[in-house]
């Protein structure tokens, strides 16, 4: 049995950290394509930065909750037999015991230097432009995927989604691409689909199974079932 599981901003929530389209659709006062796109950065670079610097400094203050943590202990089980993809750039699956983490979107404790394009981790600020550690330019940006670009990884992706028997996404709305096309890609290659989310979501017609409610609640009980199953995951 071989599993995909892709998450969404909903499974931080319960951590404490804002999702990008619930109530009324702003991040922090900001609308999330008016600060994630290369032409915000060009426009207005001290907004954007001081945007994610507070995100980056704001991990220190959010714990993982019970859905990263049983995601962790299915990693744990399962090894190579779970791929686990994530469009959320904080790290709260890594901090709930997941080793393998595909960022498929960046990470907030990475920078990517615009002069030599080297990825690096970072955990300060970034409004004040400092060296890049790798050529010494000050070019250093947030490394994480804004409108436009390409998502990191896609290749491996597109591989273990066709290799999925089931395909599962945690807390997202399904209204961003490529990974709102996961799920009919998956399931085109034959996988089963099961959706875990707060309320039904944008691609909730496209999954064989939905489930709606906290992640904190959900994902753990899931997770009990494929370990309870001797793996043949219920769907
Ligand atoms: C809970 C919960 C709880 C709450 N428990 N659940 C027209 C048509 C189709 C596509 C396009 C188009 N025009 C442009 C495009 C492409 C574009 C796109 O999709 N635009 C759409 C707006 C239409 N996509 C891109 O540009 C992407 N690149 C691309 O396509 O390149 C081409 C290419 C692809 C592949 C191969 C080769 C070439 C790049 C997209 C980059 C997205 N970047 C962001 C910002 C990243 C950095 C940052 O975090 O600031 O990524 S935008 C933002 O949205 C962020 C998220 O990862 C992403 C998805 O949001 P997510 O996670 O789904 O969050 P929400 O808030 O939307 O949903 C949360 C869900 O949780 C809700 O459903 C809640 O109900 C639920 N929930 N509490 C369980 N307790």
């Amino acid at each position: 049995m071989h599993i995909v599981v892709l998450t969404g901003a909903g499974i931080s929530a319960e951590s404490g950290v804002p999702t990008f389209r619930d109530a009324d659709g702003l991040w922090e006062g900001h609308h999330v394509e008016d600060v994630a796109t290369p032409e915000a950065y060009e426009a207005q670079p001290t907004m954007v930065q001081e945007f994610y610097d507070a995100r980056r400094a704001a991990l220190a203050t959010v714990e993982p909750n019970p859905a990263h943590q049983a995601l962790g202990r299915l990693e744990q089980e399962l090894g190579d037999d779970l791929f686990l993809v994530t469009q959320n750039i904080d790290d709260l699956h890594e901090r709930g015991g997941s080793t393998r983490v595909h960022h498929m979107h960046g990470e907030l404790r990475s920078a990517l230097c615009r002069a030599c394009h080297a990825r690096v981790e970072w955990t300060g600020t970034l409004v004040d432009y400092p060296p890049c550690p790798r050529c010494g330019i000050t070019e250093l940006r947030p490394d994480v995927v804004w409108f436009g670009e390409i998502p990191y990884g896609m290749d491996e992706i597109m591989v273990e989604l066709q290799r999925a028997d089931l395909f599962v996404s945690i807390g997202t709305s399904g209204a961003v691409y490529p990974a709102a096309g996961f799920v009919q890609f998956a399931a085109r290659h034959g996988a089963r689909t099961l959706e875990l989310n707060l309320v039904p979501s944008e691609g909730t017609p496209f999954f064989t199974e939905a489930r709606h409610g906290p992640a904190g609640v959900l994902v753990p009980a899931w997770v009990d079932e494929v370990l309870g199953s001797g793996l043949d995951a219920p769907v």
